[in-house]
């Protein structure tokens, strides 16, 4: 069996998406998705120019092989660029052994660990009430846990707060767009948004809060010590984790649950914040950390210490991601919670799909592969436009981190 030939397509049903299909000289043909926001055209090249021609005429049954290929052959390791390539490839190579074997890809990884996989969405408002709104919405919706972020009185957009209710979408523009951050004007804030939460709510909710890497150590643990009254899921990116040990001054200071991830490519990112039990959430995603081939291994390390996965699920992953995401999930043993930002409407037509909201869960497809389609006629009337994820400065023009 071999690979007969792949493409790259590129399609903005709202928003970019890069999608690789991989076709096998057997007729039977897999996807991958491989967009980076604000990113999309390096990875298309990427794939094209440098992945592509190695690939055609390999054997499309020997994933690891061919991960071993991709990462230790390119001699440049790691990085976004690559290990999104190198995860398209693999969701693709999964997908097709499981069209292969007819199974679903989460019966070729173990089998079933649990039924539904809970899920968390964005609740979102200018001020607290109108997040305090806007949680009640998603509970109405039936969810179980919710991410809540709120604007601040005197800082220009602040991260989180989406136009839109249900579509938070933050690349929104030609040209990456001015925001604001003040962090002595978030702390005093940000804690009075979950005193009301829980006071409106109570306690049978999980709420979630992501600082989208904008505190330093210290000060991301004056705010876990701070929101410890209302018993938090997780206290998300709350201080940039190049330097993992910077989590070893919020772990002494907190109890508040710490997750971090979404930008990580590879299990070193993530090796010594797991070891010396710094965090309790790993949320590296099948496209960021390599594919299912390398998310597992992350995975099997976390659970040594009885670290949890919460995979990023945001709108900029695509639905190809969130496919291969709950069979990762259905089957992970140390599984704890997966991200869901819907899609819109549009891009679920441009990839049919067999997972199912219910009940604040997702429920797995039992379609053999992935269970995701790219619909390429439809994909086709959606052209590549340029849209670039907003930068932060400080009052004083200092940049911030976004
Ligand atoms: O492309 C960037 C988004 O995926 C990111 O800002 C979303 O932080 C995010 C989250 O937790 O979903
Ligand atoms: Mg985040």
């Amino acid at each position: 069996m071999k690979i007969q030939s792949a493409k790259v397509i590129v399609t903005c049903p709202g928003r970019n998406f890069v999608t690789l299909k991989i076709v096998t000289d057997q007729g039977v043909y897999g996807i991958g998705d491989a967009t980076l926001n604000g990113r999309e055209k390096a990875v298309v090249s990427y794939l094209e120019d440098h992945v592509i021609p190695c690939l055609t005429g390999m054997d499309p049954r020997r994933i690891e092989d061919i991960w071993q290929y991709l990462y230790r052959g390119a001699y440049w390791r790691r990085g976004p660029v690559t290990m999104r390539a190198i995860a398209a490839v693999d969701m693709a190579l999964w997908d097709i052994k499981g069209k292969m074997a007819g199974m679903p890809v989460y019966d070729l990884l173990g089998g079933k660990s649990r039924e539904r996989v809970m899920v968390y969405g964005h609740a979102n408002g200018a001020d607290i009430d109108e997040t305090v709104d806007a949680v009640g919405h998603y509970i109405d919706m039936g969810y179980k846990a919710i991410r809540a972020q709120t604007g601040v009185p005197g800082i220009k957009d602040a991260y989180g707060v989406g136009r839109g209710k249900l579509y938070y979408e933050p690349a929104d523009a030609a040209l990456p767009s001015l925001t604001g951050w003040d962090t002595r004007k978030a702390l005093n804030y940000v804690p009075k948004l979950f005193e009301k939460l829980r006071a409106t709510y109570g306690f049978d909710h999980h709420l979630l809060h992501d600082g989208h890497h904008r505190y330093t150590p210290q000060e991301a643990a004056n705010l876990g010590k701070m929101l410890e009254p209302y018993q938090l899921f997780w206290f998300e990116d709350c201080t940039p984790a190049e330097n993992q040990e910077a989590f070893k001054l919020v772990r002494q200071h907190t109890v508040t649950p710490l997750a971090v991830g979404e930008i990580f490519n590879t299990i070193w990112d993530a090796k010594d914040l797991i070891q010396n039990q710094l965090i309790d959430y790993i949320r590296a995603t099948v496209v960021g950390a390599g594919g299912l081939t390398h998310l597992r291994r992350i995975a099997d390390l976390a659970a040594l210490y009885q670290v949890r996965t919460g995979s990023h699920g945001a709108t900029d992953l695509s639905p190809v991601t969130m496919g291969c995401a709950l069979h990762f999930d259905t089957w992970v043993p140390n599984f704890g919670i997966q991200e869901y930002m819907r899609h819109t409407e549009e891009t679920d037509a441009v990839f049919p799909h067999d997972y199912r909201f219910e009940d604040g869960h997702l429920i797995v497809g039992e379609t053999p592969g992935h269970g995701v389609d790219i619909d390429e006629a439809l994909a086709a009337k959606y052209p590549y436009k340029p849209a670039y994820l907003p930068v932060a400065r400080l009052e004083d023009g200092t940049m911030w981190n976004w």
